[in-house]
């Protein structure tokens, strides 16, 4: 089954989905194996792959290990066309629509199409909004683009309306890795109710609490990365994360 649509299965059946996200420049080898055997003990849905700037050059070499140590889906969440490796299953393949810098609204995107034609990577069509968060980013300025403020849940709304009719799979709201404050609810509650897209939230979710409210205001798929990449002892609190991520798996109390 194609990586995407057993995501919306995961969705369709268990509430929502959590991916976890691996930094490639940030990732411990040798943690690594067991957080990516951990991942799926835990009931993580997907493992994605990527950053705003690789400055380690090991990129290929950190989905490689991932693979080799998990059945989980594989997901390039790619920073440049420069992370796009044969070894992963899958790639979100993002559009910086909140954004009107050409060069990652479409010119990464030609440059990345013919190699994941190549090596035969599942692409996953996603319109990319950058929402403001109360710090600057580093997708934002790597990027050289303005996040929407998140108080303008309608020009949100309107960017994710034009992914939708793009003909775009998903759209992600984005606050940007280690951020400040998350996508807040409402918007997300806003943009679910708006269009018939399934969404992706990240960026500064750092509790079972926060992913809970995220799939309760409209989330498909939450996104966690930083708060694993700090606290790789707080690993045995994963399963919490991801059993907030699958509402309907909950023992009713
Ligand atoms: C970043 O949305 C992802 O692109 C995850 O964010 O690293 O803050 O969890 P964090």
């Amino acid at each position: 089954m194609p990586v995407f649509q057993s995501l919306l299965q995961v969705k369709a059946e268990r509430g929502g989905g959590f991916l976890l996200l691996i930094d490639p420049d940030r990732a411990d080898g040798n943690t690594l194996p067991s957080l990516t055997e951990a991942a799926r003990d835990c009931g993580v849905d997907a493992i994605l792959v990527g950053t705003s700037l690789s400055t380690h050059g090991n990129f290929h070499r950190v989905v490689r290990q991932v693979k080799a140590h998990t059945d989980l889906p594989v997901i390039i969440f790619p920073g440049s066309h420069s992370q796009i490796t044969p070894d992963a299953d899958a790639i979100l393949f993002t559009s910086l629509l909140s954004g009107r810098n050409p060069q990652f609204l479409i010119d990464e995107q030609v440059r990345g199409a013919p190699m994941i034609k190549e090596y035969g990577i599942e692409a996953i069509a996603t319109g990319y909004l950058l929402i403001a968060s109360g710090r600057y980013t580093s997708v934002q300025y790597m990027s050289n683009t303005l996040p929407i403020p998140s108080d303008k849940p309608d020009i949100v709304c309107a960017h994710a309306l034009a992914a939708q009719y793009l003909g775009m799979s998903t759209v992600f709201l984005e606050a940007g890795s280690g951020a400040e404050y998350a996508v807040p609810d409402h918007v997300i509650d806003a943009v679910a109710r708006y269009i018939d897209l399934p969404l992706i939230i990240g960026g500064g979710i750092r509790t079972p609490e926060e992913v809970d409210a995220k799939i309760s205001a409209g989330a498909s798929l939450v996104v966690v990365g930083d708060h694993f990449e700090k606290n790789s002892n707080d690993l045995n609190r994963l399963r919490e994360f991801t059993v907030a991520a699958h509402p309907t798996e909950r023992i009713p109390v």
